[in-house]
């Protein structure tokens, strides 16, 4: 089991803002707006702290900010230097352990388990973790601690700004109990109503519910809600560099040659894969088959797409594309592949998603 683990959960202060109040003196202590501009029918990425004061936050129209605090300052956002001042913070964390997983540009989880600077203390690396992010990047951090990945993040949420919160074994449970739902990561908007239909509002609420009822309405999802009512969550951190790619494959029990037969087979293996990811939380851009005829030869062909491979996506052009020079429909077949690759977080290619509204 995963008795005793330590993780940590970073996540920066106004990250895009704070970058560009670090490379513009100027718009230091002032409430300054990373975004859509307010005439035009973008949203907000994020804001300063001094910005929040007034209500503003991530995704609300321009517009409506402008309307709560006109003397704002309006930027458009450079995502270069946010991916530069990312890959920074990056080689900090990659100083304290191997096993950590960026959920976006300006959050990770790190597992420091088996770390053995400040004797092994989660509480100590933490602090020095944002310590050499700011000397590093001049930008805030706040940590969260605890025993496992869905106390870290909420407990990284708890002392913002330049926060540090411990949540310590002892005190998960009645941590969570406290909690309301809508608070709790992995439950959004629309399941926060559901629950509260079912007039689940606190952690407590949620734990008196059976795991067939959660399961009964919430399907899949149903057991992770019951698992974090008790703070149980044994999600590992998923070292970076594990995920490069996820793959399925197949060998029949007897050759195929039929074409239409080798597409359908590709779509339940492309299917299988996509489960995969989604298991990970991970989104995939580029695709390959593999195909090995039935004397043994093997090929691949690959292609990356312009967009995320999802089960929406339709595959004929992309299939038919890369079965071009291959002889399938004329020689016998007896395993086929797929490799999903470039991967990207998923809460992270939500993030562009939004960000590709204002740009
Ligand atoms: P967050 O960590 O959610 O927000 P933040 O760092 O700006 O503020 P804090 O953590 O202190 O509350 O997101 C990180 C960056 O991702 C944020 O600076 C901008 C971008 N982002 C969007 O573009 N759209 C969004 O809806 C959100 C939530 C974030
Ligand atoms: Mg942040």
């Amino acid at each position: 089991m995963n008795a005793g683990r330590k993780i940590i959960h970073i996540d920066m202060d106004a990250f895009f803002a704070a970058v560009e109040q670090r490379d513009n003196p100027q718009y230091k202590g002032l409430p300054l707006i990373v975004g859509g501009k307010p005439d035009s029918r973008g949203v907000v990425a994020t804001c300063s702290y001094e910005a929040r004061k007034y209500g503003i936050h991530s995704a609300m129209p321009s517009s409506q900010a402008y309307r709560l605090c006109p003397q704002a300052i309006f930027i458009k956002p450079r995502f270069e230097a946010y991916k530069s001042a990312s890959n920074s913070i990056r080689q900090v964390f990659a100083k304290y352990t191997d096993v950590f997983e960026p959920l976006s540009l300006d959050e990770a989880y790190l597992d420091v388990s088996d770390s053995s600077f400040n004797q092994g203390s989660a509480t100590l690396i933490a602090k020095e973790i944002k310590q050499s992010i700011f000397n590093n990047t001049g930008l805030i951090a706040s940590a969260g601690v605890s025993y496992n990945k869905f106390l870290a993040k909420i407990a990284s949420d708890m002392d913002k700004p330049d926060g540090f919160y411990l949540i310590p074994p002892s005190q998960g449970e009645v941590f969570v109990a406290n909690l309301d739902v809508g608070k709790f990561h992995g439950i959004g908007k629309a399941t926060e109503k559901k629950m509260h239909n079912l007039g689940i509002k606190t952690g407590a609420d949620l734990k008196k519910q059976s795991l067939a009822l959660l399961v009964q309405v919430f399907g899949k999802a149903g057991q992770y809600y019951y698992n974090i009512a008790r703070a149980i969550d044994h999600r590992p951190v998923n070292n970076h560099r594990e995920s490069k790619s996820v793959g399925v494959e197949t060998t029949f029990q007897q050759d195929i040659k039929d074409r239409q037969q080798i597409l359908q087979h590709l779509q339940q293996l492309l299917n299988k894969a996509l489960q995969k990811l989604q298991a990970k939380e991970l989104t995939a851009q580029a695709l390959t088959i593999k195909i090995k005829y039935a004397d043994f030869v093997q090929i691949t062909r690959g292609r990356t797409l312009s967009q995320s491979i999802t089960l929406a996506t339709d595959t004929t052009l992309i299939f038919d594309d890369l079965l071009k020079n291959t002889e399938i429909g004329q020689r016998k077949v007896r395993l086929l592949g797929i490799t999903l690759s470039s991967l990207q977080n998923q809460t992270q290619f939500q993030h562009y998603q939004q960000m590709d509204l204002f740009m």
